[in-house]
This record gives structure tokens, sequence and C-alpha cells, in this order.
């Protein structure tokens, strides 16, 4: 077990400022950080695992030796007038890759990697100029042109580097890293907010960092700044900026005030950003503004711009969002990041509403979208996570522009956030993920243990250990799939009712429980060993989309609990477009094998288009067909793939 002590309270107490006003608690619970969660899920921990192994050693290798990232903090360093090496925005690489290893470290402490992140802390640290800039282009591009461009991200890598410092100042108590962001805050502070400059971040990202500093030194001088960040947008502060895209505000969700705003926008990682520091800033001022502002926002992005795969948008062209149900399968952009992005703004709007709904949506984005982007090997990524290609589709080692592997990266490592929430009164568990942990319910210490093989089966076992008996309403979600709606906004629907409700005994025993916003709230005195399990329906469903959103039409999804499913060539000889799904398939699951991953395979007789025997025509036969998890498509070979599969002949394609 891995589990160690969360937070170094008495250095905390060094750096606190306690300025900050009592505020009254506004989100209906808190999560439980990953920090006291050791996952031991059959599913999660070796992907834990993998990203500490694989993904975070990709990400240095490409960070310090084959790309110039590294190499500018130490150009910055020596003062010699040296060359900026990539791109403006590549620091912010280099603080995400710190920000897993810090996590990572927190669930497989490696003192090897913690050497290097020290390392490349010291490298940071040198390169900060005396008034707290930190910026490797500018730097070495031309001091005296900081700040000139709005667009040029120097807030955007503020915000990493902070996230980066709170993070790797949690896990190893260390705090020069957060003192380098620290000094930047301040700096950014002096520069803008207190000398009333306007200035609108061309990528969001600084918000929700400065409000993770905020939380954590208490000094509202951050929860300030935050704030007015977030209020520069949608005045016309960003009028002057001379970048192509933000020609039009929407871009940069810069055409209304946010708390104005009604309709998803723009790109969209700056959009999730965006909405989680929102969000974040929501939780603590209680400004209904930004609430009332999110939810109908939300609606936009869930009922009408996301793809089954929880994935956002849809186009290229902006890396963002097009036109409602714009969302075509080959071409889908559906960024790594956006997922990931998704997973970080629904956790925030759980908290603060208590709706399990926006866990359904984290889960989709985090099961299918976001964890696409991400090789089994875990060293291969994706950028772009599409639903359907014709065979020309492989992961990368890396981009030039790389925001989707440290970001993927930093979200698995920091998994256990987004299972367990509490509060005084009650204890919430969102996702069904086999680990351990320890809460305090009023004020009693409550151990609290889960056993499932989630995803592939439905069964979860939850055991209570309070210290003394103590009463609370346990609250688990009944995911949004176990329903005929999938997500909210139908949108998405299955073609079929489960056939078996879910279950729920205590003790092995029917138990009476409330439903109460999406979760079954079991309200009693607990005591040691108390045991729930709670059964939940995985069947094999068809899903089929409103007719509105056209690269669905004639078409069907197949999901089998969180996961969306595809049917890919390396299980059907090469071809994935040359099928057909009538209504009354009959669907089987089998035990299977993506490389290394078991899974659960969904597999179904139907109509396969081929060449005949002697090549010189195209017969129709029943065959069986072997679709997969979405998410581990692409790790062997190139070769067609797609989720929503024909239902009517119109659709099929034999592809060369
Ligand atoms: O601009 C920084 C990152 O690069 C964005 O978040 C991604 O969408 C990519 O454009
Ligand atoms: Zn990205």
């Amino acid at each position: 077990m891995h589990l160690r002590l969360p937070l170094f309270i008495t250095a905390l107490a060094e750096i606190v400022t306690l300025s900050a006003p009592a505020q009254i608690p506004v989100r209906r619970f808190e999560p439980v950080s990953f920090a006291q969660v050791d996952i031991t899920d059959h599913f999660w921990r070796p992907k834990l695992d993998k990203v500490a192994t694989a993904t975070l050693q990709a990400c240095i290798r490409q960070t310090e030796e084959k790309t110039g990232r590294i190499r500018n903090f130490e150009k910055v360093g020596r003062g010699r007038n040296e060359k900026h090496e990539g791109i403006y925005y590549d620091d912010s690489d280099v603080y995400k890759a710190l920000e897993a290893i810090a996590y990572s470290l927190k669930n497989r402490p490696d003192a090897e990697l913690e050497k290097k992140a020290d390392e490349w802390i010291d490298k940071i640290a040198a390169a900060q100029q005396p008034d707290g800039y930190l910026n490797t282009y500018y730097t070495l591009v031309g001091l005296d042109k900081r700040w000139t461009d709005m667009e040029k991200h120097e807030d955007y890598c503020a915000g990493h580097l902070i996230e980066a410092a709170v993070a790797y100042y949690n896990t190893t108590g260390k705090r020069k890293l957060l003192e380098v962001a620290i000094r930047f805050a301040d700096h950014i502070d002096a520069t803008f907010r207190q000398a009333n400059r306007h200035w609108v971040s061309g990528h969001q990202e600084i918000e929700l960092a400065l409000m993770k500093l905020y939380h954590l030194t208490r000094n509202d001088r951050y929860l300030k700044l935050a704030d007015w960040f977030l209020d520069q947008r949608g005045r016309g502060f960003g009028k002057g900026v001379i970048w192509d895209q933000w020609k039009n505000p929407a871009y940069c969700q810069d055409s209304e005030p946010v708390k104005e705003q009604k309709e998803i926008t723009g790109h969209a990682v700056r959009a999730m950003y965006l909405y989680t520091g929102a969000a974040d800033v929501a939780a603590t001022t209680n400004d209904a503004g930004y609430m009332n502002a999110m939810k109908t926002v939300w609606e936009d992005v869930v009922y009408r711009n996301m793809y089954i795969t929880g994935g956002i948008g849809s186009s290229g062209r902006n890396e963002g969002f097009s036109v409602d149900y714009d969302l075509p399968n080959e071409t889908a952009y559906c960024e790594t990041c956006a997922s990931v992005g998704m997973v970080f703004w629904n956790q925030r709007m759980n908290l603060l509403t208590g709706e399990a709904k926006y866990m359904d949506v984290l889960e989709r984005s985090l099961y299918n979208g976001a964890l696409d982007g991400l090789s089994l090997s875990g060293d291969r990524f994706f950028y772009g996570n599409p639903l359907a290609s014709s065979g020309n589709n492989a992961r990368s080692e890396w981009f030039g522009t790389a925001c989707c592997p440290s970001n993927i990266a930093r979200l698995v490592a920091s998994l256990g956030d987004y299972i367990y929430g509490k509060n005084d009164s009650g204890l919430w568990v969102n996702l069904y993920i086999g680990s351990n942990t320890k809460v305090k319910i009023g004020k009693t210490e409550v151990p609290v243990s889960m056993e499932t093989n989630y995803p592939w089966e439905g069964r979860v076992r939850l055991t209570v250990s309070p210290a003394k008996k103590t009463p609370y309403a346990l609250h688990l979600r009944i995911p949004g799939w176990v329903s005929n709606v999938p997500v909210p906004g139908d949108l998405y629907r299955f073609a079929e009712e489960s056939k078996t409700a879910i279950s729920v005994l205590l003790n092995g025993k029917p138990v009476d429980y409330q439903q109460e916003n999406g979760y079954v709230v079991i309200n009693r005195t607990w005591q040691k060993g108390d045991m729930v399990e709670l059964n939940l329906p995985m069947e094999v469903k068809r899903v089929v989309a409103k007719k509105e959103l056209v690269a669905a039409n004639d078409r069907v999804a197949i999901q089998r609990g969180p996961l969306v499913y595809c049917v890919e060539g390396a299980d059907n000889n090469g071809q994935a477009w040359n099928l057909l799904v009538p209504d009354q398939t009959r669907f089987t699951t089998q035990s299977y094998q993506v490389l290394t991953e078991p899974v659960v395979a969904i597999q179904a007789s139907v109509p396969v288009v081929g060449p005949s025997a002697d090549g010189s025509s195209v017969v129709t036969e029943n065959k069986t067909v072997t679709a997969i998890p979405y998410y581990v498509w692409a790790n062997r070979g190139k070769s067609p793939m797609q989720v929503w599969l024909p239902t009517k002949a119109k659709q099929v394609k034999l592809l060369d």
C-alpha cells in the first residue's frame, strides 16, 4: 500500500497568510484528495504504474533530450543571450510533467524520479527574473517585449507553474518551486490587478491555478486575482490582439462577460479551463453569476456538442466547438486535453451542485475520450481522438505542441481525486474504483475500502469501519448509463431498456434507501465492518443519437457500463466499415486480450460485406464481429475503426 500522510501541515503553517475571510461552504461536499486514496484497482492501478514507469519517462526524454524545453531554462540561467528553442508555450510542458511527477510520487515513491524533478526545479528557479517574472521565451527573445501580446501564453505558463508547485509541495513538502510560483503570482498581481492594467488571458488556466494557490496559502490576493482574470473577459479588453483566431473573440470565450455567457464557443481546452476556474472561484465566493452561466453553458456542451465518448471540440480549425450537432466521426478533433478539461470542470460542477449527472459526464470523458489519448504501452499518445478511421491513424511519440501527453499523465496520476467526497454528515462514492481511504466524518475517522472489477463487472463492495458507531448518509452514484438516457439532454439514448435493475445490499440483506440527485442514499448509524454491495447491471446496449446528429444517422453505437465500444480492423480481418448492425442483433461478451490489456469484448453475428471467394464480386454473409472498448483501439498498428456502426446498407463500405 502506497498511502502516505496528506500534506505537510507544519511546513504549511510557515507560509500561511490567514487573510481570507471565513467562508460559508458552498460546495455540497469536498473531494477526498488523491493523497488520501490508495488505488488498488484491477483496471486503474496498472495504468497508474504505467504512467509512473513509461509515460513520465517519455515526457522526461522528450522534454530534456529530444526537444529544447529544459535547455531553454538552462539558457536563461546562463544568461548568455542564447536562442530560444521551440514554441512560446513550451515551458508549460515542463511544468505539467512536473505536476504529473508530483502526483505519481505520492502513488509510487521513486527517489530517482524525485531527484530528476529537483534538478528541473533548480533550473526553473535559476531562470526566474529578480522581479519574479519567469518565461524562457520572452527572457531569451527580449524582456522588453514581455506582456505585450495577450495570446503569448505567459499567464498560461504561469498557471501550469503554479499547479506544479502546489502539487510538488503537497507531495514532498519541498518549497523551492512553490516560492518561485508565489513570486511569479505576486509579480502578475502587481503588474495587472493592482496596477489596474487590463489583460485578457489568451489561454485560460491561471484562474484555476490561482485558486489552488489560494487554498494552499489562504492568501486572498490569489482569489482576488483569479476573479479579476475571469472578470476581464467579454469587455473588449482583448481587442488589440493581433492574432487571427482572436479576431473572433468567441474563440477565447471573450465575447461576453463570463457571468453572461450562455453558449459554448471557441477553443475547447480554453473553455474547459475557464469554467473550471470560474467554478473554483464560485465555490469560494458563492457567486451565483458564475454558477448560473455555467449551468446553461454546460447544457449547451452536453446536450448538443459532446461526442458519445465524452470528447468535445469537433473542429480542427479552431481546436474547438463548431455549430450545434456538428460532430463528424472521422474528422473529430476531440483533443485529449479537452476531455481532460471535461473531467476537471465536471468534478467542480458535481461538488457545487451535489448532482450525479456531472459525474456521469466526467466518467464518460475519463474512460473514453481521455483514456484513448494514452497508449497501452504508456509512451504513445493521441492528440485528437476520432470516432472513425479509415486506417491512417496512429499514436505518436510526441507532438510539436505537446500539451496532451503530460495532461493525460497528470490526470491518471491524480485519479484518486475523483473517487470519494465527504462533508460532516455524508460520504459520497462517485467512481467505482478499487481503493482504500480514510475520511473524517464529523469527529470520527472512517476507513473505507472498495473492491470491484468495474468497468468489466457491475458488482461493487464497500466496507466502512468507523472507529465508533457513527451516523451519516452514504451516497452511491447510480451511473447515468443504468437509465435509458445515458447522458442528460437525450442527445444519446439507449435503444433498449435495462433488463435488470440495480440492487443494494447491506451486510448481505436488502436495505432501504432513498434516491437523491442521482445517488442511492443510505442514512443510518454505521459501525465497524458494515458492508454495502451495489450491483449495477452491466448489459450490452445499443445507443442511438438524436436525428440532428447527422453523423450518427442510420447508425448505432455499442456501450457497456461506462465504456463505449468500437469495431477495429485488427480484430475483424482488417475491416471495420463493412458491417451492418440490424436492430435485432444479439450480442455476447467475451474475455479478450488487446496486447497486455484484458478487456471484455462484445461479439455478434452480423451481415458483413466482403469479396467473394474468387474475388470477382462482393458478397454479404453473416460473420462474427468483435467490438473492443474504444480506449484500446490503435494499439496494434494502423487499421480502420468505427464507433457508430451502420444500421442501413447505404452506410456500409468495403475499404481497400
Ligand atoms: O495553446 C496551448 C495548448 O496547445 C492548447 O491547450 C491546446 O489546445 C494546444 O493548442
Ligand atoms: Zn492537448
